[in-house]
């Protein structure tokens, strides 16, 4: 069996080169304590090469993506400046293997907390909120994987748009939204699908940065989840998501 190191290599290795790999589960399922020390270990390669993290992403934010995976909790991704595509901007297929889109809602912190907080003491420590586009693109083939697997591989993180932020006491507990691709409605939802109230993200998220020891910090970004399925991109398409009260955010993919 190889070590961590060496698995780490290989899924940094993937994501640089925007190339499909074998899951590591074909071999033997990881721990999600192994699949996080892969995901730290890889982002430090990361690091190394003078990208920076700004900040972290949940995921399996509803209760059905947990059941369908087998895991009880959340899971968490780091989010850095290299992922980070400006409102209307562009992104290159080349950097991906096959990217999706998922409406968001984001939260840029304005004070340091950590360990167990309740939500109103986690929005009180939130400088903006947001709406959001993740863009995921798992590095195994046919985006297939295990919860170790996903752990190991950032959760899928890949890119990511942020609105312009507004005031922190906003209400974001269920906003409607629409998620178009070319014009076209694609999905349709509310931030309510994101545990219920998005700030249950932004509890589980300080709880889990200062787990491993990176409590969120000043200016710190955290991707709440996913409001609605993820959409497949293609070179050419323009993606748009309009946000009830809170405005409209989207980009364009170019070969
Ligand atoms: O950001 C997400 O909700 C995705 C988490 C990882 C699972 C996936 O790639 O679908
Ligand atoms: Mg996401």
């Amino acid at each position: 069996m190889i070590d961590l190191a060496r698995m780490a290599e290989i899924v940094d290795d993937a994501a640089l080169s925007a190339t499909t790999i074998p899951q590591f589960s074909d071999e033997r399922a990881l721990t999600v304590a192994e699949g996080y020390e892969i995901q730290k270990l890889s982002m430090h390669r990361r690091y190394a090469r003078g990208d920076k993290r700004i900040g972290i992403k949940m995921g399996f934010t509803s209760r059905a993506k947990q059941l369908q995976m087998g895991l009880d909790d959340l899971i968490w991704g780091r989010l850095t400046e290299t992922m980070r595509v400006p409102e209307g901007g562009t992104i290159s297929m080349a950097q991906y293997v096959h990217p999706r889109v998922e409406p968001e809602i984001a939260y840029l912190i304005k004070h340091r907390l950590e360990g167990s907080v309740s939500a109103l003491e986690a929005l009180n420590a939130v400088a903006g909120v947001a709406c959001a586009l993740e863009v995921i693109d798992s590095r195994y083939a046919d985006f297939k994987f295990d919860v170790g697997d996903v752990l190991a591989d950032n959760t899928s993180a890949a890119g990511f748009v942020i609105g312009n932020w507004h005031a922190p006491d906003t209400d974001m507990v269920n906003l409607g939204l629409v998620l178009s691709i070319n014009g076209r409605p694609r999905q349709i939802g509310s931030t309510a699908a994101i545990m219920g109230n998005p700030a249950r993200a932004l509890v589980a998220a300080i709880r889990m940065a200062a787990e491993v020891g990176e409590p969120l910090e000043p200016g710190d970004i955290v991707l709440a989840g996913a409001a609605t399925a993820a959409v497949e991109l293609a070179v050419g398409d323009h993606v748009e998501a309009q946000f009830e009260t809170l405005g409209s955010i989207g980009f364009a993919i170019i070969e």
